[in-house]
């Protein structure tokens, strides 16, 4: 999030005595300070309006200052936190700098550390904003420009509370599980959207690299899925390039039989020069193809020609709603009886209302995945039908 430039310090400290003292001195300095006595009161100032710097003791009782750090950082990458202690401890320190504390000082702290580190940290974060505005005009995208150091630990730490989460595809006739479409999440809390964590990869060169963790962590779980159940995992147009994916010993390429893999509509397969032999390859391994997204991208038939996929995904935008809008049931139905005719499987995806399953229903529809179903989970949870 962007913020505007304010003279706004916030101050936050159980002790109220030295909160006053620390306001003060601050206050002398020209800077507006709010105070707080605890994490959760810190949490409802900044709720109130953004803040140049953040000033912050740990130890405080109930929710304190670390809860807050990563809280704070779920808001603004860019706001430095100073966080001071009275007993440092080793892993409050490494927590302190994977959400990212701008500096970790020591109390009692004296004035002239206050004024200065507060002081400098309000010019870092100007710097941080004039960054971002200058890659705006440059046109570069700009949520990702904190540097590449910052975003490196971002990173780093995602993959390492990443996590796979499965959500339900079912046969609606047969009320059954037809499989699970597993998704990437991280419990990283600046990088928890998967788009974000892809993003993140790709800037950082690491994308095949997430790919095998995420396959590798898939077909580890998927020993737990029911057996009948198909495993659906999603690939990155890229990743058809990697060799690694062509490697029969993988623990994945193992179970291929029952893995479909969902290469999305929303990106190209330009950069990939010899998609269709790559893809042939995947289907001499065992692996089943689907289009994902269908209805998203703006891809003419290309990626029907190159996958020429056993499955085909409606994407989200043509479900929702489909029970009031005529146009979408015709399109959905045209889609249906052609991918019928092409041997495709259809799955809906996105399904949140019983209107909308009778409706696709209705349009031909049988495999549906959807919030109606069930959300997506840790473990392989039983759909509500
Ligand atoms: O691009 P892909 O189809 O792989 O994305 C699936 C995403 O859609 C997942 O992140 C999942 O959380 C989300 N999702 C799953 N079911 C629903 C749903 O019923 N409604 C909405 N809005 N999103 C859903
Ligand atoms: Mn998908």
């Amino acid at each position: 999030m962007q913020q505007a430039e304010t003279n706004r310090v916030l101050l936050v400290d159980d002790d109220a005595v030295l909160l006053r003292a620390y306001k003060r001195v601050l206050t002398q300095e020209g800077w507006a300070v709010e105070t707080a006595l605890d994490g959760l009161e810190a949490s409802q100032r900044l709720q109130e309006g953004a803040f140049e710097v953040i000033v912050s003791d740990i130890n405080m009782p109930g929710y304190g200052g670390l809860g807050f750090l990563r809280g704070v950082r779920e808001r603004d990458l860019d706001v430095p936190v100073i966080l001071m202690t009275g007993k440092p401890t080793v892993d409050t320190s490494v927590r302190a700098i994977e959400y990212g504390v701008f500096r970790y000082l020591l109390k009692p702290l004296n004035q002239d550390t206050l004024v200065e580190t507060v002081g400098r940290a309000a010019r870092l974060h100007k710097l941080a904003r004039l960054k971002r505005r200058a890659l705006e005009i440059a046109g570069t995208e700009g949520r990702w420009l904190g540097d590449r150091e910052a975003l490196e630990a971002r990173y780093k730490r995602a993959n390492e509370l990443l996590w796979m989460a499965f959500q339900p595809i079912v046969a609606w006739r047969e009320r059954r599980v037809f499989g699970y479409e597993a998704l990437l999440r991280s419990d990283e809390p600046t990088l928890t959207a998967p788009g974000d964590i892809l993003e993140a990869a790709t800037r950082l060169g690491r994308l095949r690299e997430l790919g095998r963790i995420i396959r590798a962590k898939s077909a580890e779980l998927a020993r737990h899925m029911p057996s009948d159940a198909r495993l659906f995992i999603n690939l990155h147009a890229s990743e058809l390039a990697d060799d690694a994916l062509l490697d029969a010993a993988t623990p994945l390429a193992r179970i291929a039989s029952r893995v479909v893999l969902e290469v999305t509509e929303r990106e190209s397969l330009e950069g990939v020069s010899d998609a269709s032999a790559r893809v042939q390859a995947l289907r001499k391994l065992g692996f089943q193809i689907a289009i994902d997204d269908l209805g998203a991208g703006y891809a003419g038939l290309t990626s029907f020609a190159q996958l020429e996929p056993d499955v085909v995904k409606l994407d989200n935008t043509l479900v929702r709603g489909i029970d009031a809008l005529p146009k979408k049931q015709s399109i959905v139905q045209s889609m249906k009886k052609l991918c019928d005719e092409l041997g495709m499987l259809v799955i809906a995806e996105g399904v949140e209302t019983p209107a909308e399953r009778d409706a696709l229903a209705a349009a031909g529809c049988n495999l549906f995945q959807g919030y109606l179903f069930a959300r997506p989970e840790r473990g392989f949870t039983a759909p509500a039908f």
